[in-house]
């Protein structure tokens, strides 16, 4: 970093690299997760959320560990940002022992309640409902905490998130619906499912303020969530965030996109969002190009020394497996 810098400059060149870090951390995180799917180290499905990052870390940049958060099965690198432990996730992902959810869980259920996360769900739209639930909770109590919900543009047409939209109007609860309109609902474009494609007008319907946003710009999406949050605690009620991107990979691993065109995909690869953070921290000159370099490959070796124990790690044991089962 130049001298020159004055200390907020400094502050923000700070913060923006912490962001491009963890964006570069979940993106190695979903790269290891995918090498282990294909070596069939992992069961059920995988939904790699590639090309999402700078949603995650930008959300959550204002939340607190105390917070509650929802998600959906593609959120492990939602589960990184909000401070759950990075070899507990690793180990969920693999089914094990030491797993956040002893293993239990797997890919798609990361669960840790030690940091507000009370669930991710493969149920498309029923992380939302959880999380009204949770931002009513913390109203009651007037403990001062939020909720933030994430899912994609397919939940929208689910009649839960329209029962959940209306009771967080109404009561005013603390509560950020984060949409991640990534343009696909598995396999089904966005103007195939809606006439409207324009989701945040829904919000509008319940009186709830919504904003557009660039979910590939880490900065923004933080600036406007931010913001969101802002509201939520201080009893402003809900907010709707539509964040526009993209995803990278195939809706879960295996899948053969046959339903997308090769040059929308390298399109949307121009504006990765880890690429543009780049751009820009050498633009500002916030660390040099080498620095970065060193920081991918720390980054790298954190994820396979991490990946190297989490797969030595014990299974489960046999007799645990009806243990926490309702
Ligand atoms: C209630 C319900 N219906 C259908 C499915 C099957 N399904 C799994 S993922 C998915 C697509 C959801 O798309 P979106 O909400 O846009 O999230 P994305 O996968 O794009 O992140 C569907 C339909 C499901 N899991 N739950
Ligand atoms: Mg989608």
């Amino acid at each position: 970093m130049e001298g020159t810098f004055t200390h907020r400059e400094e502050d923000h060149a700070r913060q923006f690299l912490q962001w491009y870090e963890l964006m570069l951390t979940i993106r190695r995180f979903e790269e290891q997760t995918i090498e282990w799917y294909q070596r069939g180290l992992i069961g059920g499905s995988l939904h790699p959320a590639i090309g999402q990052e700078a949603i995650a870390v930008g959300a959550l940049d204002a939340v607190r560990p105390t917070d509650y958060m929802t998600m959906t099965y593609r959120g492990r690198g939602q589960a990184l940002a909000k401070g759950a432990s990075l070899e507990g996730v690793m180990a969920e992902v693999l089914g094990k022992a030491s797993g956040l959810c002893k293993g239990k869980g797997g890919p798609m259920h990361i669960t840790d309640v030690t940091h507000g996360i009370i669930g991710a769900n493969a149920i498309v739209a029923a992380g939302i409902p959880i999380a009204v639930g949770a931002a009513l909770a913390a109203h009651l109590a007037g403990d001062g905490r939020i909720a933030v919900t994430f899912f994609g543009d397919g939940a929208v047409n689910q009649g839960v998130f329209h029962e959940a939209l209306n009771l967080a109007a109404i009561w005013t609860l603390p509560i950020v619906f984060v949409c991640e309109n990534n343009l696909y609902s598995e396999m089904t474009p966005i103007r195939e499912m809606v006439k409207n494609e324009a989701v945040s007008e829904r919000a509008a319907a319940y009186r709830i303020p919504a904003a557009v946003v660039d979910g590939n710009d880490v900065a923004a999406v933080a600036e406007t969530v931010g913001m969101a949050i802002d509201r939520a605690r201080s009893g402003g009620g809900p907010t709707f965030i539509e964040a526009l991107t993209y995803r990278f990979v195939g809706h879960m691993v295996g899948d053969p996109e046959t339903y997308r065109s090769r040059e929308e995909v390298a399109q949307w690869r121009e504006k990765d969002p880890i690429l543009q953070a780049r751009r820009r921290i050498e633009a500002e000159g916030w660390a040099t190009p080498e620095s970065l370099t060193a920081l991918d490959d720390r980054v790298t070796a954190r994820i396979r020394t991490a990946a190297e124990q989490v797969l030595q790690a014990p299974e489960p044991d046999l007799e645990e497996r009806l243990a926490d089962v309702y």
